[in-house]
């Protein structure tokens, strides 16, 4: 976790706490709009005080919403570790309070009850004091909000041994910067369903290739990240990680320490999946060899060691492949769902992007500016741009009614006839409205040159409910894309559960592209959502949804999604030239 969300979880919670034990109302939003400036901020507010500590104090109070108290917590954590307040706070809030926070549908006031009158801590006892009735009976409750509760308590209490995969990649790499900047590791990698792109992750792997373990391990155990030892052995250890001073899921990370000629088996091996590691030593069967971690061997029978025995194949991933006849099989696809069977396929690569079709301004929630976000599209060699900017209905964002959408849609159309690198398109993200219509007029959406429709509220819709309401928007003639389809948030929200083949083969017949939102907090559609959508013959459109410029860069997560479905470049419309898409999204989009 960087400082920037460490500190930004501390000033949610002194907000929250002030809801929760009483206290100065303004004060609690000046502390949430510190929290949200942190969310937002690009760059890492240690390296600003750390550029001249003399004058941190009035450089962070410069800017937007830190004031002098802010600016000293700040410092006060940066130089301490920890913030006075929150540290008092927590000894009379417990932190599984604040967890509670987190279940959608539980507001501060109720969590306030829960916890005062019905002693709830956590969410065993909100489970408890759910099934003895007693929350359906206090004031404002009520049985459809408390199975609500109960629906998204199941949710999360599934989820939350893993960890979202934007929270685990950061911290891996962190990790595997340090070994590889180890004076004895020759190569260091993570593996395991991280490697695979998975959207959550269970427990980091990292692989060390080096011929002195020893040190090795003793470099992994003494990192600042690590909160506990697990187990510590010759050529493999485990640590828990500490998530940052704040608070979170801690997450267990595996070492294993191999010899740099058998790293490709190794690899291999923990990457996994473990169902695809099965289909593959079936193969070896067949021809009398077997596989493990330290390599191809020839001879079937289970042998207590290989390691140190002379392989067929173990160097690298590529060899092992192609010892047993088999393409390079990438590691997004390794889950037994046909990848060994099935001929090599041109996935998708971030390198063939070169439009981002879902992009946020100032006009709404965005934090930049017209010239800002082009510069971010052409710093990225992008040839389309769409802007793409909030409907009227979304209040919080901010979302533009008709006048304000012809005004931004006209600035863009004066910026795009400056510009010859890149089409700049003037859309909008509209909001899909509970019952399946727009939130603006299809004379209103006829006018733009580009449309993402996405649902945003009512994500508890039954299923049926849901699947006429996203039919209804593929339908529009007007929509170019279905955005974040499910609504659902990794490990937090489940989101829509309509029938997709339905929308799917809907989507296909209309011409609308489904999207895979990239946020790693939406990662929407899921990977085998794509696959499915592919089935019907659908088009994919990877979108940022970029809101601040480094958004930009959570393109690879959409990628690696996009993989795991099987995406091939053709398939996936950003990836197509300016031309092309052109043609496409002005004409010729349907069935005929
Ligand atoms: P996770 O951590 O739950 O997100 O999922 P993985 O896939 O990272 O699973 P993990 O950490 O238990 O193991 C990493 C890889 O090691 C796994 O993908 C395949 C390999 N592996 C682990 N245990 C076994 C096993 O019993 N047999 C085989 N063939 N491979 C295993
Ligand atoms: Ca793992
Ligand atoms: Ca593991
Ligand atoms: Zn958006």
């Amino acid at each position: 976790m960087t400082t920037n969300s460490e500190l930004q979880i501390i000033f949610e919670r002194l907000a929250s706490g002030i809801a929760l034990r009483g206290g100065n109302q303004f004060r609690a939003v000046s502390h949430q709009r510190v929290a949200r400036l942190l969310r937002d901020m690009t760059k890492d507010v240690g390296s600003i005080v750390a550029d001249d500590p003399g004058t941190a104090e009035a450089r962070l109070q410069a800017l937007p919403g830190i004031g002098k108290g802010a600016a000293r917590r700040i410092i006060e954590y940066l130089d301490t570790g920890e913030i006075t307040e929150h540290t008092e706070l927590l000894e009379h809030v417990p932190e599984t309070v604040f967890d509670l926070l987190q279940i959608p549908g539980l507001g501060p006031k109720a969590v306030k009850t829960l916890w005062q009158d019905l002693g709830v801590e956590n969410a065993t006892d909100l489970r408890a004091a759910i099934e003895s009735g007693k929350v359906e009976d206090l004031p404002r409750m009520g049985k459809k909000t408390v199975e609500n509760i109960l629906k998204n308590l199941d949710f999360n209490t599934k989820q939350h041994a893993r960890v979202p995969i934007g929270k685990a990649l950061p911290l891996a790499l962190q990790i595997v910067g340090r070994l590889e900047a180890a004076d004895n590791v020759k190569e260091a990698h993570y593996a395991g369903s991280l490697r695979r792109g998975r959207d959550t992750i269970g427990d980091l792997d990292f692989i060390a290739s080096t011929s002195k373990p020893a040190a090795v391990r003793e470099m992994f155990l003494g990192m600042p990240e690590v909160k506990e030892i697990i187990a510590s052995g010759e050529t493999k250890c485990s640590v828990r990680l500490k998530q940052g001073g704040a608070t979170g899921v801690d997450i267990q990370a595996d070492l294993r320490m191999v010899p740099p000629a058998v790293l490709g088996a190794a690899m291999m091996y923990f990457t996994g999946s473990k169902e695809h590691n099965v289909r593959l030593r079936e193969i070896c069967v067949k021809r009398k060899w077997r596989l493990n971690e330290y390599g191809l061997f020839e001879g079937t029978e289970e042998r207590p060691q290989d390691e140190g025995k002379k392989p067929l194949a173990a160097k690298t991933e590529r060899q092992i492949y192609q010892k047993l006849d088999l393409p390079y099989i990438p590691p997004e696809l390794r889950e037994d769902r046909g990848e060994i069977q099935s001929p090599s396929i041109d996935l998708v690569e971030i390198g063939h992007i070169q439009a981002e079709l879902h992009a946020h301004t100032t006009a709404s929630d965005g934090k930049m500016e017209l010239e800002e976000i082009v510069e971010q599209a052409l710093d990225r060699g992008f040839t389309t741009l769409a802007i793409t900017d909030h409907s009227v209905s979304s209040v919080l964002a901010n979302g533009l009614d008709a006048a304000r959408l012809a005004k931004h849609a006209k600035a863009i159309r004066r910026l795009n006839e400056q510009l010859d690198q890149i089409d700049l398109l003037a859309g909008v993200e509209v909001d899909i409205l509970v019952d399946g219509s727009l939130d603006f007029e299809d004379a209103i959406l006829a006018e733009l040159d580009w449309v993402v429709a996405s649902p945003h509220v009512s994500l508890q819709q039954e299923p049926q409910e849901a699947t006429d309401r996203l039919l209804r928007a593929v339908d529009n003639p007007h929509v170019h894309v279905l955005g974040h389809p499910t609504g659902r948030k990794v490990g937090r929200r489940a989101g829509l559960a309509p029938n997709l083949d339905l929308i799917f083969s809907r989507a296909s017949a209309n011409g609308v592209a489904m999207e895979v939102n990239a946020n790693p907090t939406r990662l929407d559609l899921r990977a085998q959502h794509v696959r499915s959508a592919l089935e019907h013959g659908c088009l994919i459109a990877i979108d940022t949804d970029a809101h601040v410029p480094r958004h930009f860069d959570y393109l690879h997560f959409g990628i690696t999604t996009a993989r795991r479905g099987w995406l091939t470049k053709d398939q996936c419309i950003n990836t197509w030239d300016r031309e092309r898409l052109t043609a496409w999204r002005s004409g010729g989009r349907r069935e005929e």
